[in-house]
């Protein structure tokens, strides 16, 4: 590992006001560590909730983004599970192997970085970035809003070489959240009824697990109907938008599906779906999984008679995949024929100078994924 490259990023000085490109200074990395020169990034929902300063663990001045694919370009010492020119997905949920939640079936919560990685810092309290002569902060462990990032060798998904990058870079969050949260977290069974609420890239990506499930039924929840059109490309096969009835949507929901849904997703971060999504659960066996990201500090809220009476409420990160052992296979999946849909949840491609223009779409609802192309 040799210098500090020069290079440039999109720098988040403060909460709630817009990125800067700056030319910042990427030091070399450390013990464990992975150089990486990204290719593509895309823009979740969750970078614009950091960025308007509604995350409890939200530091600046940082280098957020999340979702992105690029190539090794040095490694630090002691690093062997990757080497310079590999082509990797960083990952926001490590997977060291070795802790309690790597060596668990039932989680995939890596606790070997996240310590760090949640305070905008790699494991050794430090950072790698500066501008300006200041330090910049980390995020997620993964800062991918960069043209270079440095990330931890338990972040770094290897993927086959011949992957599209401006593709796959989904996969580092949305998709294989939303399509895990299916398999992995809720395991819908074959014939089972879905509600998905929330049509942006997580829910559409729920849509596409729940047709890989083989679900009876996919009830699309959404209060922009341009949504629906993808929905139904997705495999949504109802589209209900709350705007257009004056009950409650659960209520709504019950009455469509005779006493209600076996699963729902909340995909939107709002403690009111949340609570909708569990309540339009089947009594006895209806289970609702909370994806969505709710603002710093809320709380969630239902009788709790809906649980007495059998409805189950869970929540999942990254879907549940064990990144550094899973990442590929769905990459190899997505190249082998239409099972894994990305290219129509990509809407538009910009280049990192237009990186606000991606976050006004997202806010304004006009994107579904928006792919800066380095
Ligand atoms: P998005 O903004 O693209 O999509 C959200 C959708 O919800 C939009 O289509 C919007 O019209 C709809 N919506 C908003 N309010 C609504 C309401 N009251 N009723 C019905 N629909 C409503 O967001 P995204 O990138 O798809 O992310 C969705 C959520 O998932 C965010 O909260 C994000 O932070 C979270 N997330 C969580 C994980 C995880 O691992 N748990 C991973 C990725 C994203
Ligand atoms: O291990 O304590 C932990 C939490 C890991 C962070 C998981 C984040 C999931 C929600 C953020 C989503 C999107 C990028
Ligand atoms: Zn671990």
């Amino acid at each position: 590992p040799g210098e500090a490259i020069e290079c440039l990023a999109a720098v988040a000085w403060n909460a709630k006001v817009p990125l800067s490109i700056e030319l910042v200074e990427v030091l070399p990395p450390k013990a464990g560590e992975v150089r990486v020169k990204m290719f593509a990034t895309a823009v979740c929902h969750t970078d614009a909730y950091t960025l308007d300063g509604l995350d409890s663990e939200g530091v600046f001045p940082a280098i957020l983004g999340h979702e992105g694919s690029g190539t090794v370009e040095s490694v630090g010492e002691g690093v062997t599970s990757v080497q310079p020119g590999d082509v990797v997905i960083p990952l926001y949920t490590a997977e060291c192997k070795e802790c309690k939640f790597c060596k668990s079936r039932k989680s995939n919560l890596c606790s070997s970085i996240r310590a760090f990685t949640g305070k905008g810092l790699m494991k050794d309290g430090t950072v790698r970035f500066r501008c300006k002569g200041q330090d910049i902060y980390h995020y997620m462990g993964t800062s991918t809003f960069s043209e270079y990032t440095v990330i931890h060798e338990v972040a770094c998904a290897k993927i086959r070489p011949d992957a599209p990058m401006e593709k796959v870079c989904l996969l580092g969050c949305g998709v294989t959240t939303g399509i895990g949260a299916v398999l992995n977290t809720s395991n819908v069974e074959e014939g089972a009824t879905v509600g998905v609420f929330g049509c942006g890239a997580v829910g559409l990506s729920v849509i596409q697990g729940a047709v890989l499930a083989k679900a009876s039924r996919v009830f699309a929840i959404d209060l922009n109907p341009t949504k629906f059109d993808l929905a139904k490309t997705m495999g949504a096969t109802d589209c209900v938008n709350p705007l257009d009835y004056s009950k409650p949507i659960q209520e709504v929901l019950v009455e469509l599906t005779d006493g209600g849904l076996d699963y729902t997703f909340e995909c939107i971060g709002r403690t009111e779906t949340m609570r909708a999504a569990l309540e339009a659960c089947h009594k006895g066996w209806g289970e609702s999984c909370i994806i969505g990201v709710a603002g710093a500090g809320e709380e969630i809220q239902t009788k709790p008679f809906q649980l007495v009476t059998g409805r189950v409420w869970r929540g999942t990160a990254f879907g549940g995949y064990k990144g550094r052992s899973q990442l590929s296979g769905l990459v190899d999946q997505y190249m082998e024929g239409s099972s894994i849909k990305l290219d129509e949840l990509i809407t538009g491609t910009y280049k990192l100078e237009e990186l606000n223009t991606a976050f006004d779409v997202l806010h304004e609802g006009k994107a579904i994924r928006s792919v800066i192309i380095f």
